[in-house]
């Protein structure tokens, strides 16, 4: 480390070995790098990184591939000092090796607010509207953005392809609102499109709390230079000891954070939810004016951070899309496996690299055909959508989703047993458990790491983890089917459809659907008897009525929790079983419901905290089924 000395030094001094900027010699490298700050229409500038390939020039112009996030451009077009581009940019960095074959313009941008951009931070801005009063969102930033980079980049052909995960997703999707002209493609993965409902803050209500740490850092500074203050190796001790998520915000200092006071304001899903939902904005412009260029969403079916958004627009706009510009891949992934190594889910082994085939033969290609000036003669059509069923563990194209056209019920039973029959009279009615606040489902193994990325934590694929522990636990309901001798394949949202009752007056109700494998597993021993987690979530009873409005729950009152799972493409094989699970909590990833109704689960008191007595009825007037959507051929 060097310090500059403001006065003549007393003492003599060895000259400073260190420039004061490092750069590769321009003619070792086989790319340029600048960076520079594009002006927005309210005079703020975001820092933009610009890597131009050598082979293009302003004789042999090249598609420019955008991409604008949160999380450093600096950091992300720096991976290595390297003389070739791949290796400068950060990892996989969305489709790293896509935008090298494809000779691309590389161009990513930190976000107003973030690192070296100009101008305040607002975690997922609202567009233009009641929400921000303002002249400037990501819809405007981004058209400014690409309007810049035509004009001033001259090796760039004027087509711009827009591509992100999660965050970044979020920022793809944003582009698609009142569109520059020389956008031609987006690729929206895994976006974060509606925090309520079922990306990154709440799921149907239930609060996920893990994400406090990532609050505290996006909004603590710029550079996320403010740490989440760390107390506990597990997770689960650190939120039980705190009591409540508001009582740690406190303890920590998350007040501090604007958008935390935010969630705290805004429990239910209000008209502040509402009208940031990207799915119900982009419906409402579409319904004008279908979309013009393609677009392709990408779902991961493990997704631990947004498992709703990609579906959820796909579902809200493919009804508008008049000229057939939208397409779906669904792949066999964790929150950004599509860029990733894919060939194991956790314990899952997947047969050849389902994320690199997807890569290669369907995003690559996708790419060329709407940024090259000379794309690639005669192109595989890209299906409408491809979609990688697993259990049977192969790609296909399909025409539509969902795919299936059928529902089947399947249905809960005495003794803990499933069936697609009907429960008869003849049958206890009601399976009965405990539910106390003092001891919570743990949603994983503990020690429950803080959720990140790091080898060994584990988050990144949790939902495929074993519930084989949470299954043995009194305060799980399960229900297993016999073993199938023929298989089921579901292809779309299952549906929850629990009746229960609460000795409580406000309850949370996990619904779990399981493919559980033989007892052994031959060439796999670690998978005997897993039980893996096809769809699964959770839903705060206090909205069943009403997602803006809680209604407390009679006590010891049959009442009928209907909720969308997860959208699944499985096909449970004979030799497996089928099982569901049904809890209460789901800790420490979502916050504990005291079980006592109060007016806003963030201001519970440690005596709201009961337990409750949780019965789930499977009678012939009562029935508790899940809906599965199933096909005729699997
Ligand atoms: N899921 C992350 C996120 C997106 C939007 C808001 C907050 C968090 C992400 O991976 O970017």
């Amino acid at each position: 480390m060097s310090f500059a000395l403001s006065q003549t030094p007393k003492y003599p001094q060895l000259p400073s070995e260190t420039p004061a900027t490092v750069n590769i010699p321009v003619d070792l490298a086989d790319y340029s790098r600048r960076t520079v700050m594009i002006p927005m229409r309210d005079g703020v500038r975001l820092n933009t990184i610009i890597v131009v390939p050598k082979t293009a020039t302003p004789n042999h112009k090249a598609g420019i591939v955008l991409t604008r996030t949160p999380y450093s451009a600096e950091a992300l077009t720096t991976n290595a000092q390297s003389t070739h581009l791949g290796s400068s940019l950060y990892g996989y960095d969305n489709a790293t090796d896509v935008i090298v074959q494809g000779g691309y313009i590389r161009v990513i941008q930190d976000i107003r607010g973030k690192y070296g951009s100009e101008g305040d931070y607002v975690m997922n801005r609202p567009f233009l509207g009641p929400l921000n009063p303002t002249p400037v969102d990501h819809a405007t930033d981004t058209y400014d953005t690409i309007d810049w980079l035509i004009k001033n980049v001259p090796e760039s052909n004027q087509k711009v392809g827009i591509i992100g995960i999660s965050y970044d997703g979020f920022t793809t999707l944003a582009a698609l609102v009142n569109p520059h002209p020389a956008l031609k493609v987006a690729v929206p993965m895994n976006p974060m499109v509606d925090g309520w409902r079922g990306d990154d803050w709440f799921h149907n209500g239930a609060f996920r709390q893990q994400n406090m740490s990532y609050i505290y850092e996006q909004d603590g500074s710029r550079a996320n230079g403010y740490k989440w203050p760390t107390s506990n190796w597990d997770d689960y001790a650190m939120f039980m000891r705190a009591g409540s998520a508001e009582a740690l915000a406190k303890e920590r200092g998350l007040d501090q954070m604007g958008f935390w006071r935010k969630v705290l304001a805004h429990p239910a899903y209000d008209e502040f939810w509402q009208d940031q939902a990207v799915d119900k904005i982009l419906a409402a412009q579409y319904a004008k004016q279908p979309p013009t260029f393609p677009i392709m969403l990408v779902h991961s079916l493990w997704d631990a951070e947004d498992i709703y958004g990609a579906m959820a627009v796909y579902k809200a706009i493919k009804p508008l899309d008049k000229n057939n510009m939208v397409s779906l891949t669904i792949g066999p992934w964790h929150h950004g496996g599509a860029i990733d190594d894919g060939t194991t889910l956790g314990q899952l082994k997947l047969p050849a690299d389902p994320s690199y085939w997807w890569r290669q033969t369907v995003l690559g290609p996708y790419l060329a055909s709407y940024l090259q000036d000379t794309p690639p003669a005669n192109p595989k059509p890209i299906p409408p959508v491809t979609a990688y069923q697993t259990g049977a563990n192969k790609w296909q194209g399909v025409p539509y989703w969902p795919l299936a056209k059928k529902t089947t019920k399947l249905y809960l039973h005495a003794d803990g047993l499933l069936s697609l029959n009907e429960p008869t009279a003849a049958e206890v009615p009601s399976t009965a458990y405990v539910s106390d606040p003092a001891k919570p489902v743990p949603y994983r193994p503990r020690p429950s790491r803080t959720a990140g990325y790091e080898p060994d934590n584990g988050w990144a694929n949790w939902l495929a983890q074993s519930q084989i522990e949470q299954s043995g636990r009194t305060d799980v309901a399960v229900f297993t089917s016999d073993v199938l001798t023929a298989p089921i394949a579901v292809a779309g949202e299952p549906i929850a459809n629990l009746i229960a009752a609460t000795s409580g007056t406000d309850s949370d109700w996990v619904v779990k659907l399981i493919d559980v494998y033989p007892d052994e597993v031959p060439g796999d021993p670690h998978m005997g008897g897993y039980q893996l987690m096809i769809a699964a979530d959770i839903f705060r009873g206090r909205y069943r009525e009403s997602l803006s409005t809680p209604h407390a729950i009679p006590a010891n009152t049959p009442e009928t929790y209907r909720f969308n799972l997860p959208n699944a493409y499985h096909v449970f094989i004979p030799g497996h079983r089928i099982m569901v699970q049904v809890q209460s909590s789901w800790f420490p990833l979502y916050d504990r419901n005291p079980q006592t109704f109060v007016p806003s689960i963030f201001l519970a008191q440690p005596s709201d905290y009961r337990p409750a007595t949780q019965t789930i009825f499977h009678s012939t007037t009562q029935p508790t089924f899940i809906e599965l959507p199933t096909l005729t051929n699997p």
